[in-house]
C-alpha cells in the first residue's frame, strides 16, 4: 500500500487507521505548499489534486474517510468497525457523517478564510460564524460521548479517529472544546502508540 499525503491535514486520519491497523505501507510527501499536488504526476493518481491518497493494489482511494472506511473493511481484525448490519456499524456511519459535515466543515471554512483562500476571496466575518456552528456541533459530540472512552462501543473504530483529528485540529485553529468529557477522550485518543507514530510521520 502507498499512501500519498502532507503533514499537518487530513493524511494524519489515513496514517492513523494505517498505524492502528499495523499494515505494512510507504508514505510518499506531495508537498502540496510548493504546489506538487498540480504537477501532472500527482494529477494523474487524484484528477482533484489533493491528499490524502491511498493506492492498495491499484485501487486508488481518495477522501480520507472513504480511505479509512476501506482500510477498516479490508482489515476486521482491526475492529476498526463494528461488524456490517449491526447498529454499532450504523451508530458509526451516524457519527462518520456528523464528523465530516458539522465539524470538518466549519473549521476548513475558518481555514480558508484565515489563509488558504486567496486573500480578495476571504470574508473575515465567515470565520466568526463558522466558529458558531462548530461550537453548537461540538457540543453535539459531547453530548452523544458523554464519559465513555469511546463514541461507538467499547473499542476504537474510525469515528475517533475522525473525532480526534478535528478535535486536535480545532485545537490548533485556537476553538475551545469547553467540555471535560472531550479534552479526556481527546488525550486519550493522542496518547494512543498508533496515532503517536501517525503524528510523527506528518510533523
Ligand atoms: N475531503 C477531503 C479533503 C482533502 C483536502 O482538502 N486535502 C488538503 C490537505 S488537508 C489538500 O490536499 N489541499 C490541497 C489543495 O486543495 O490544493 C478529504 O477528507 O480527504
Amino acid at each position: 500500500m502507498k499512501l500519498y499525503g502532507y503533514r499537518n491535514g487530513r493524511t494524519l486520519r489515513a496514517l492513523w487507521a494505517l498505524e492502528e491497523i499495523g499494515a505494512p505501507y510507504e508514505y510518499v510527501e506531495v508537498d502540496i505548499m510548493r504546489g506538487q499536488g498540480r504537477e501532472p504526476w500527482f494529477l494523474k493518481i487524484n484528477p482533484g489534486g489533493k491528499v490524502p491518497v491511498l493506492d492498495d493494489a491499484g485501487t486508488v482511494i481518495t477522501e480520507s474517510a472513504a480511505i479509512c472506511m476501506h482500510l477498516a473493511e479490508k482489515h476486521p481484525k482491526s475492529r476498526l468497525l463494528p461488524p456490517a448490519a449491526t447498529p454499532e456499524r450504523t451508530a458509526c456511519y451516524k457519527w462518520i457523517s456528523f464528523i465530516l459535515t458539522e465539524l470538518d466543515a466549519p473549521l476548513w471554512t475558518i481555514a480558508k478564510h484565515r489563509f488558504v483562500l486567496p486573500e480578495e476571496r476571504r470574508v473575515s466575518a465567515v470565520i466568526d460564524t463558522a466558529g458558531w456552528e462548530f461550537r453548537v456541533a461540538v457540543k453535539i459530540l459531547a453530548t452523544g460521548l458523554g464519559n465513555r472512552p469511546y463514541l461507538v462501543g467499547d473499542a476504537l473504530t474510525v469515528a475517533d479517529i475522525l473525532a480526534g483529528h478535528v478535535l486536535q485540529w480545532a485545537k490548533s485553529a485556537r476553538l475551545a472544546l469547553d467540555d471535560d468529557n472531550l479534552e479526556t477522550y481527546l488525550r486519550a485518543l493522542t496518547a494512543r502508540d498508533a496515532f503517536k507514530r501517525a503524528n510523527k510521520t506528518t510533523s
